[in-house]
């Protein structure tokens, strides 16, 4: 057998169900063992739409997506993939081809150093040399890539050892277990949670990666100490829990950062320093517990007292074992400033006023969303206001990227979200910045036959940075642009296109779209104006003032 049939055999072995990507001529070999395969090729429109639903796939499975390139050119578009991937710590493996490695004819034409570019991108990056190392090869690169912190890894196979003979066949993993915390560690842990006097659960990424849910809420039940969440932390415990105390959107001065600071001690279960900080750690300040599968890389905005490393569900199910709700526990500032938090957040869900208000966009999408219907976010303001307005039911429901936080990933995750979930509602939402990043991916949902609903909130504008901009005082310049027509453009795919004309249009038409397979683009025209004075001024005061 060649060695590319090989490659495809190992991934197989690997119960890799699906190759997204775009071939080129150095990887014809590999197109030509897939052709034979069980695994289905996803061809896209983009190497980079291919790396986004591969590790979207990756993100929703545990297990690493696959995504296929040429080497030069189409290598070098899977490179904010893999960062992607590598930050947000979602696992993928990319395969990318090279020109003939033994004597090529062509001199360099389009040949760069694709595994030195790939290296400060992911946990491993190899050359493959010779058909006898494929199968350790692929072993090794998907074990990196599952492997707590997942993460981006890429194997490069040059076009004449693709062609090679090989009699190897693949090798398969290991039973394994995670390692789980040490008890000594679980007692130090139970002790210092007991001794606190306003101790504060912090729900984040690493969390959303397993099957954590039930354990923590097991013990929140048991402890009924409050939790708030991390922007990736979404959903691994309901946010509509009555001790559901907000998420960590902004950066600071929200009603969230009052309770954090009225904590004496956070268990912070999942999170690490990839996400934007949902709090900032001063010498002398609050204690935390660092729970997750690796000890804290140090940073002067994080550096806990105490750590608990081992595999985080274990983890949670041995303090929730040991520990005692105590008397002394006092959670009346949390409680009371909940309560003020929740006030201000149910006002706009009802705004009629159009272009429609942020408020209210997230209140309706709220509203036509099954408890586990999957959202996909793209980049931008819009993003801040799900991340803070949108209660998140299930884990993996709100797939939002505070790690890279690149624009363009919205429409291809909704896409592979789709893959994963055939039943259930996926929504993509993108501003009109982020969403042409990408939205030649419509044709690949087509092809695909995907049920997909695509929201496009359109302020004619990089709004997000227009926010910050305004933030600083600075002129409003260089960030409008025009758009296309989005309802002929979608149309011109043969999706559905649809454009809001007022605010209670919006609910109804999702529901529709959701009800009616199909590719659905909406267009939403959207209003940021109110953004700066609620997200910078009144929400800062008011909240000092609980
Ligand atoms: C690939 C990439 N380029 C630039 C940025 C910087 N950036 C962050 S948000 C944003 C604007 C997003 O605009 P749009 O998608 O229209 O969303 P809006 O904020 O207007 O709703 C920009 C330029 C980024 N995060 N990623
Ligand atoms: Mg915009």
């Amino acid at each position: 057998m060649k060695a590319a049939e090989l490659l495809i055999r190992a991934l197989e072995n690997e119960a890799v169900e699906y190759v997204f990507g775009i071939p080129g001529e150095e990887t014809l070999e590999i197109l030509d063992a897939l052709s034979r395969s069980s695994i289905t090729l996803v061809l896209t429109r983009h190497e980079q739409a291919a790396g986004f639903m591969a590790e979207t796939y990756g993100r929703l499975t545990g297990k690493a997506g696959v995504c296929l390139s040429t080497l030069g050119p189409g290598a070098a578009n899977l490179v904010t993939a893999a960062a992607h991937a590598q930050l947000g710590g979602m696992p993928m493996l990319m395969i990318t081809g090279q020109k003939p490695v033994k004597s090529s004819k062509q001199g360099q034409f389009q040949i760069i150093d694709v595994v030195d570019m790939m290296r400060p991108l992911t946990k491993y990056t190899r050359q493959i040399v010779s058909g006898r190392n494929i199968p350790s090869r692929v072993r090794e690169a998907i074990r990196l890539a599952e492997e707590e912190r997942p993460g981006a890894t890429h194997l490069e196979l040059p076009e004449d050892i693709a062609s090679e003979e090989t009699d190897e066949s693949p090798l398969s993993a290991s039973f394994l277990r995670r390692p789980i915390a040490e008890e000594k560690a679980v007692r130090a842990a139970v002790e210092r949670i007991e001794r606190a006097r306003h101790p504060l659960l912090l729900v984040g990424a690493a969390a959303n990666r397993t099957t954590t849910c039930r354990m923590l809420r097991r013990f929140i039940e048991k402890t009924r100490i409050p939790f708030v969440t991390t922007q990736m932390g979404k959903g691994v415990v309901d946010e509509a829990h009555p001790l559901f105390m907000g998420n960590a959107a902004l950066s600071a001065n929200d009603f969230v950062h009052r309770v954090i600071d009225a904590a004496d001690l956070i268990i912070n279960v999942g999170h690490d320093a990839i996400e934007k900080p949902p709090f900032v750690m001063r010498p002398h300040g609050v204690d935390v517990i660092h729970v997750n599968f690796f000890t804290a890389s140090v940073d002067p905005v994080y550096f806990p007292q105490l750590e608990v490393i081992g595999d985080i569900a274990n983890s949670v199910w041995q303090i929730c074992e040991r520990i005692t709700k105590q008397d002394r526990w006092d959670f009346a500032r949390f409680v009371r400033v909940r309560k003020a938090a929740e006030t201000y957040l149910n006002q706009g869900a009802d705004d009629a006023r159009f272009p429609i208000r942020p408020q209210r966009l997230v209140a309706d999408v709220r509203r036509v969303m099954p408890e586990k219907g999957i959202i996909a976010l793209d980049n931008g303001l819009f993003k801040v206001w799900f991340a803070r307005n949108y209660k998140a039911r299930f884990s993996n429901t709100v797939l939002l990227d505070n790690a890279l936080a690149t624009m363009g990933a919205g429409l291809p995750s909704a896409m592979a979200a789709r893959l994963v979930h055939p039943n259930r509602k996926i929504m993509a939402i993108c501003g009109d910045g982020g969403f042409m990043m990408n939205s030649q991916e419509l044709e690949t949902a087509l092809r695909l036959k995907l049920h997909l609903v695509v929201l496009i909130l359109r302020d004619e504008a990089y709004g997000m940075i227009k926010w910050k901009q305004e933030q600083r005082s600075l002129a409003n310049f260089g960030l409008n642009f025009g758009n296309p027509d989005f309802v002929k453009y979608a149309e011109s795919y043969g999706a559905h296109g649809h454009r809001i004309e007022n605010a209670s249009q919006l609910a109804p038409q999702m529901e529709h779209c959701q009800n009616t397979p199909g590719v659905h683009v909406i267009d939403v025209p959207v209003d940021y104006s109110d953004s700066d004075r609620i997200l910078n001024r009144e929400i800062p005061e008011l909240s000092a003032n609980t």
